[in-house]
């Protein structure tokens, strides 16, 4: 892999990681009047998956959308408007955090209803499939929706029709406050399951960059031959409260020794180290990025506050029933 494309991957979870920590610093002011499910501590996963990707590829996400968005080339000004509420949003301001769509971006949609994005995401690739196109859709989910029932409709589906689906779950193992152990069998392999359904299936370190974009390369390669679907997992850990902009280790659902230990882990202070000690990283370029990084999002969030609420004419357009 060459350095340019090292760097690029560096930068855009860095953008990510001052991106989500300044909406957090900035929630309590209350203008932001969605829920926000953030990311920080998970940023290598979107950029390793979506530096695989075309922009004419697809991407759809879950309530914790923000990573995935940017990863694809979303823009940050209609991401902060919509978290804002705005019209210029790129949901027009009614759908918030957890509803984000942009057709330019490639982006097809978030939604909150755990699991319910797997189904939507399959009816993608059997889209693709039925009008001969070349994109794949790649639907990022986390553990909790590879309990729900859709989970295995949809992979059965994916694997009958041989659908160009790339199904990424990023593994934090907490629904909200539930690990793991009280969820699923303790053998459970979803590897293994995916397998079973006759897919291609991985399983690799989601802090590690290059090795989420080495193991998501190959999956590609599979159904760009028209092998059918694939299934990644990558193990990885939020930093921050499930929903919200605070820490909540002192709720005890977890330890705050298991926080600090993948705090250690951090995807972007590990890949900076390495990039550094390979001479391909400068503490004056990464001051470069840091200065570039602040003034986009400056902007971005001028560009939100500035920008008007949808008209109340507007309240019940696009809505379907
Ligand atoms: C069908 C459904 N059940 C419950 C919820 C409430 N809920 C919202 S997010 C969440 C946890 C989801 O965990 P996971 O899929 O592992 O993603 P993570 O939040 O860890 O990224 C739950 C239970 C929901 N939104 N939808």
């Amino acid at each position: 892999m060459n350095s340019a494309l090292k760097k690029k991957m560096y930068f855009d979870m860095l953008r990510i990681r001052i991106i989500e920590e300044k909406i957090a610093q900035r929630y309590s002011e209350w203008e932001m009047r969605c829920p926000v499910h953030l990311s920080i501590g998970q940023e290598a996963i979107a950029c390793g998956v979506c530096a695989n990707l075309n922009q004419q590829d697809y991407v759809m996400s879950t309530h914790r959308a923000h990573a995935h968005y940017l990863a694809k080339g979303g823009s940050l000004k209609k991401m902060m408007a919509e978290i804002y509420g705005k019209a210029t949003g790129c949901s027009m301001g009614k759908g918030g955090s957890m509803h984000i769509v942009d057709l330019d971006a490639g982006f097809l949609g978030s939604t909150p209803i755990v699991g319910g994005v797997i189904p939507i995401a399959t009816g993608v690739g059997f889209g693709i499939t039925l009008k001969e196109e070349k994109q794949i859709c790649v639907v990022f989910i986390g553990d909790a929706s590879t309990e729900e029932g859709v989970f295995s409709e949809s992979l059965n589906f994916a694997a009958l029709k041989k659908l160009p689906v790339l199904f990424v779950c990023e593994n934090n193992f907490f629904s909200v406050y539930s690990p793991l152990s009280v969820r699923q069998p303790k053998d459970r392999d979803n590897v293994a399951i995916a397998k079973a359904y006759g897919i291609y299936a991985d399983k690799g370190d989601g802090n590690d960059i290059l090795d989420i974009y080495k193991i998501t390369r190959k999956a590609i390669l599979q159904i760009q031959k028209g092998n059918g679907p694939a299934y990644l997992e990558f193990d990885t850990y939020r930093w921050r409260e499930h929903c919200g902009p605070n820490f909540d280790n002192h709720i005890g659902y977890r330890t705050e020794d298991e926080y600090l230990s993948w705090r250690k882990r951090c995807p972007i202070e590990n890949f900076e180290n390495q990039l550094k000690e390979e001479g391909i990283l400068t503490t004056v370029e990464i001051d470069k990025m840091n200065t570039e990084i602040e003034s986009e999002i400056e902007q971005a969030f001028i560009f939100a506050k500035n920008s008007k609420f949808p008209d109340a004419t507007e309240l019940y357009s696009h809505l379907y029933a």
